[in-house]
């Protein structure tokens, strides 16, 4: 039998976690030949504990054949410890009468405790996903305040993103989700980033023609994939969970099984490719092999796709200009 793997995650009593934790159990990030232990963090208010103490009643009822160990923290030094994998779930959200500014400044503090604790007790490997909002911005402050880690270690939650722009592509061209290939979606995991099916293909034939029909695109598309999460706030009253929940065991998945050569979308610290400025967390189509991720490259960037990279580059750079003075204390 294999050796177990550790997980953490963060915000574990929250709602995310509440989908989240249950399919790691089962065996839906790692494989079903994988057993893991979870390492539970949430803050250490008593509340939150008492809660996260039912979420785990309720893990051990379902007698997981593949959970080999579980506990509750309340300290990121102890829940990062030999930490494989890191689910940065928890985040402070935006409270009544909140400056965007707050909100940058109230996460930034959370995850530079959070990314120091990693890069004092977490395995050299660990694979780091950061969910919790506003998502780019946070895992570049984790990676930043880890600096005896490798950058790419750290990465940023886009893939919801990525699947909902699968999921309108499908409704669009009436085919199913599992024949479209090579989509993407690009920047920072908020209303402006850039899903681009400019290269997508089913059954070899391409999307674009498929579809043409730019206005679609314009109008249509790309508002319904960037204000998803608003969408479903105003139908359910909540924000979106299982399928935050299900794009996150997707992305660390894909990340530590591979892409089989196939397109998925990551956030990660760019390279300096397509013009992108080293270090930004930024979305990019990347393929993964033996764990490891890369950019597909020589993709051609008409005007449309700059302008719209452009937009959403500068909405990362002014929030990273805004915990800059933080990074630096
Ligand atoms: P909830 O408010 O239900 O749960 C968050 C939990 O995190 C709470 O239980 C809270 O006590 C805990 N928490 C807060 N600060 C913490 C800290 N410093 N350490 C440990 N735990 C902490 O939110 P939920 O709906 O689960 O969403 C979690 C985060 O995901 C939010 O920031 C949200 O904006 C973000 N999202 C990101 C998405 C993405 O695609 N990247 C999509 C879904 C989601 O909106």
């Amino acid at each position: 039998a294999k050796t177990p793997m550790r997980v953490a995650v963060t915000g574990a009593a929250g709602q995310i976690g509440y989908s989240l934790l249950f399919r790691i159990a089962n065996g839906d990030m790692l494989g079903k030949d994988q057993p893991v232990i979870l390492q539970l963090l949430e803050i250490a208010d008593e509340k939150a504990q008492k809660a996260l103490k039912g979420v785990m009643m309720e893990i051990d009822d379902c007698a997981f054949p593949l959970l080999a160990g579980m506990t509750a923290h309340s300290d990121p030094m102890t829940a990062f410890k030999d930490a494989d994998f890191a689910l940065l779930v928890g985040a402070r959200p935006r409270g009544p009468g909140m400056e965007r500014k707050d909100l940058l400044e109230a996460n930034a503090q959370i995850f530079t405790v959070q990314g120091k604790a990693l890069d004092a007790v977490a395995s050299r490997n660990v694979k780091v996903l950061v969910v919790g909002n506003p998502a780019n911005t946070n895992a570049y402050i984790a990676m930043k305040s880890a600096p005896s880690l490798p950058a790419k270690n750290f990465t940023a939650m886009l893939r919801l993103d990525h699947n909902r722009a699968l999921s309108q592509v499908a409704a669009k061209t009436g085919k199913p989700v599992s024949s479209i290939e090579k989509l993407a979606v690009w920047g920072n995991h908020s209303p402006t980033m850039y899903a681009d099916y400019r290269f997508a293909t089913i059954d070899g034939a391409s999307v674009k023609d498929m579809i043409n029909d730019d206005a679609w695109n314009r109008d249509t598309f790309l508002p319904t994939v960037g204000k998803r999460g608003a969408a479903i706030i105003e139908a359910r009253g909540l924000s979106s969970a299982a399928s935050a929940a299900n794009a996150a065991i997707d992305h660390m998945h894909d990340w530590h099984i591979g892409t089989n050569g196939k397109w998925t979308t990551m956030g990660i610290p760019s390279d300096g490719s397509y013009g992108i400025p080293q270090d930004t967390m930024f979305g990019f189509p990347v393929t993964v092999e033996n764990g490891e991720y890369k950019i597909v490259q020589g993709l051609a960037i008409d005007e449309f796709s700059q302008e719209r990279i452009n937009l959403t580059l500068k909405e990362l750079t002014e929030e990273r200009e805004g915990v800059a003075h933080l990074l630096k204390a």
